[in-house]
């Protein structure tokens, strides 16, 4: 087998609005099957029948490819999404946040981040003690990109998430995210939950803290969610952040340890 490795990534579109992406790394024999999956996602999004889908495959620098590791996941039963949110500002203020910019956030997510209340298609950047949005484009955000599970280790991980009761392609995906955010430098936390009307779990990733789910961030049948990388002003430069979630090519190995789920608040 050769040590040439690739990444693919998917984004899909209706009009000028965001509908779905991913991303995967893989080796040359991998492509092809990788390119056709995340077509059939494009076509296969609640949103609706995409009008552009856009793949596009880019072979890495090997040298480059580094190591992550899954985060620890627990998981937050909540009543409503109320309490939902006021547990995800408690776990951001935990990490570092500053209170009034933890719940502003979570304003922002639910109100939808890009102007006019648009669904961005990557990730609002916030500086965690003045509240400033430092993400160059509020239309786009910041996409992470270039990470995935080490191929020969992704049906171990799948079964051990699936025996959890986590076997949602959605928490997979969300961990392989958080995983690689959790090592740029300067980030404080990640909060997010999905734009997919019927999907209310969200989460909020920090260092300390690893990954921790909560069952409800949103009411049912609402399409906002949405990303936000909190950093530290103090320990944060935008061009090396960016970078890093961008281009720097991450594979995760092991899998992560599983706690059981939790009754919080009321
Ligand atoms: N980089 C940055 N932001 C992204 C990326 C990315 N690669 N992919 C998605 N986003 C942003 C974008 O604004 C989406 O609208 C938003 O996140 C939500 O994306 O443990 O499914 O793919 O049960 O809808 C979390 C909980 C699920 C999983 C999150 O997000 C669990 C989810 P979605
Ligand atoms: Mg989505």
């Amino acid at each position: 087998m050769n040590s040439d490795w690739y990444s693919v990534r998917m984004r899909a579109s209706i009009g000028s609005r965001h509908l779905s992406g991913a991303e995967r790394l893989g080796r040359p024999e991998e492509v092809s099957t990788l390119t056709s999956r995340l077509t059939a996602r494009a076509f296969a999004h609640v949103g609706g029948a995409p009008d552009n889908v856009n793949c596009t495959i880019e072979k890495l620098d090997a040298a480059e490819i580094c190591q992550g590791f899954f985060p620890d996941v627990r998981t937050w039963q909540v009543t409503d999404f109320a309490d939902g949110r006021l547990l995800a500002s408690q776990l951001l203020v935990g990490a570092g946040v500053r209170a009034q910019v933890a719940d502003s956030c979570i304003k922002l997510l639910a109100a939808g981040p890009a102007p006019g209340g648009a669904v961005m298609r990557g990730a609002m950047i916030v500086d965690a003690v003045s509240g400033q949005r430092l993400e160059p484009d509020a239309v786009r955000g910041v996409r992470v990109s270039r990470m995935d599970v080490a191929p020969d280790e992704r049906s171990a991980v799948e079964e051990h998430l699936r025996q959890a009761g986590l076997g949602h392609p959605r928490v997979l995906e969300a961990l392989v995210l958080a995983a690689k955010v959790l090592k740029a430098p300067g980030l404080l936390a990640e909060l997010c939950w999905s734009d997919d009307p019927d999907y209310l779990t969200g989460y909020v990733a920090t260092p300390a803290g690893g990954y921790q789910r909560i069952n409800c961030l949103k009411e049912r049948g609402s399409f906002s969610g949405g990303r936000v990388f909190l950093v530290d002003p103090h320990a944060w430069s935008r061009d090396p952040f960016i970078d890093f979630l961008q281009k720097k090519p991450v594979l995760l190995r092991g899998y992560p340890t599983i706690h059981p789920a939790e009754s919080w608040g009321s």
